[in-house]
Parts: structure tokens; C-alpha cells; sequence
């Protein structure tokens, strides 16, 4: 049976991760070799992710056979921490749906879908809408473009700003609707209350007690989905560019 208490950590430090481009490839699954270091350094630190994903994606990118994404870390944060667990067991969630009222989120997807409708970008695919618990994805793509689509998208967005042209109009639209828009993947962004970026994870962590909370995080620049948390002052940020830096810099702290 687990520990309900992280007395037996030698390093009262809790450490966070981003997942996509920090503990793994974007969309895809964390190597072997991470699991192992995450394992050593649990040891000696509490850990967890944070991720903007829903759980179900993010369980499949940080579980192997054998393993589960919520066994492996001390704290798992999905969708911003909107869907939290410690030690295993769930804690309180929040949901979009009843923040915004059906009727607004009606009015505010019918846009989206509409806007969609009318992009002229070189492909589509599906699922342009992806309706989370604790926020929305939009994907003027679609979220089921393949992993080679994706990196296609990700370098015309570069230079055509698809995202941030839709996140401008949704912004100047909805301006009333007390929401955030974040650039945090490569072919979406995600739409959450004002709060709700991945700082709301902190309030499930506030009591433990810890001396330091480190986040890792690769896209922390300033409207990137790891900005809000790498720059708050209850943290320590590092920024990674990669996994493997994400392990380097880890080695080089804790062990
Ligand atoms: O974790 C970063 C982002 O990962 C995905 O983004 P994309 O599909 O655009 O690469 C999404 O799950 C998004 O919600 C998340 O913020």
C-alpha cells in the first residue's frame, strides 16, 4: 500500500514536470531511461506532472507495460491540475462546463466551429473541437492529424500564425467570458477560465508543506502553457528544450 505522507523523503522538495517536450517527445511516449531516472529521483524528492492533456492521453504517454502515469508520480496534475490525484487517490475537480453555462459555451463553439469553416490552411482532418473537463481544445486542423501532419502544421503556424489570429478574434469576441487562450502544443490551443492555467495545480500542493517547488517546463516564454507557473513566485522554473535536457539538468541538482 502507498504512503499517505512523504515523510520517508530524504529532500522536502517537490519537483513538477510538463510532459509534452519535457518528460517526453510531443504527442509521443516517455522512453525507458526517463521512467528510471523519475523512479531514482522519487527517492529522494516528491514528484508530479502537470500536464494541459487529459488524463487519458497523458497515461498513455507516461506509462509503459507495467507501469501507471498515477502510481509513478506522487502528484498527477491533468488539464492544468483540473483533474488531480496524490498518491493515487483523486481530489477535488473543477469543470468548464459549469463555469461558463451552456448557453455561452453554445454561443462561444458555434464561433469557433464557424471560424473553422471558413480557414483556408492546406489540410483538415477531425475533431476541431475537443470538449475537456476543465477546458476546451481548438485545433484548426483537427486533433486527429497524424504525427507527420502535425509537425506540418506546427512549421506553416510558425510562419502563417494561424493560432494566434484565432486566439486574437476569440479574445476581442468573448471578451466578457473571463477565459484564457494558451499556444501550449503544436496544433491547438486550449481555452480555460482566467486561473485556470497550470498555477491552479499549486492550491492541491499549497498545504504539504514543501521548501521549494521546482517546474520543469519547455514552453515557458511568455504565452507559452508553462509561462504562468515557471514565473510564479512559489517556484523554482528551469526551462528544458528537450527530455534529454530535462534529465541533464536533473542530474546535475539532485543527484
Ligand atoms: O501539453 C501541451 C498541449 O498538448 C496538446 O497540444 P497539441 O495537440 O496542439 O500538440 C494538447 O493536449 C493541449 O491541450 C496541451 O496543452
Amino acid at each position: 500500500m502507498a504512503p499517505q505522507d512523504f515523510s520517508g523523503r530524504p529532500i522536502k522538495k517537490l519537483v513538477l514536470f510538463d510532459v509534452d517536450g519535457t518528460l517526453t517527445p510531443a504527442r509521443q511516449s516517455v522512453s525507458p531511461e526517463m521512467l528510471q531516472l523519475l523512479k531514482e529521483l522519487r527517492k529522494k524528492v516528491v514528484i508530479g506532472f502537470v500536464g494541459g492533456s487529459d488524463l487519458v492521453k497523458i497515461s498513455d504517454q507516461l506509462s509503459i507495460p507495467g507501469s501507471n502515469a498515477i502510481d509513478a508520480f506522487d502528484f498527477a496534475f491533468a488539464e492544468n491540475g483540473l483533474i488531480a490525484y496524490r498518491l493515487g487517490k483523486p481530489l477535488e475537480s473543477q469543470s468548464f462546463i459549469k463555469f461558463v453555462g451552456e448557453e455561452r459555451y453554445k454561443k462561444l463553439v458555434n464561433f469557433i466551429l464557424h471560424y473553422v469553416a471558413d480557414l483556408d490552411i492546406p489540410i483538415k482532418r477531425g475533431t476541431f473541437v475537443e470538449f475537456r473537463n476543465g477546458m476546451v481544445n481548438v485545433s484548426p486542423i483537427g486533433r486527429n492529424a497524424t504525427i507527420q501532419e502535425r509537425h506540418d502544421f506546427e512549421a506553416y503556424d510558425k510562419v502563417h500564425g494561424v493560432r494566434a489570429a484565432f486566439v486574437k478574434v476569440l479574445q476581442e469576441r468573448f471578451a466578457d467570458y473571463g477565459l484564457t487562450y494558451s499556444i501550449g502544443g503544436q496544433i491547438s490551443f486550449d481555452v480555460f477560465p482566467d486561473g485556470w492555467d497550470k498555477t491552479y495545480s499549486l492550491r492541491h500542493v499549497e498545504k504539504e508543506g514543501f521548501e521549494e517547488i521546482h517546474f520543469f517546463g519547455d514552453k515557458t516564454f511568455k504565452g507559452g502553457n508553462d509561462y504562468e507557473i515557471f514565473a510564479d513566485p512559489r517556484t523554482v522554473g528551469h526551462t528544458v528544450s528537450s527530455p534529454a535536457d530535462t534529465a541533464k539538468i536533473l542530474r546535475e541538482i539532485f543527484f
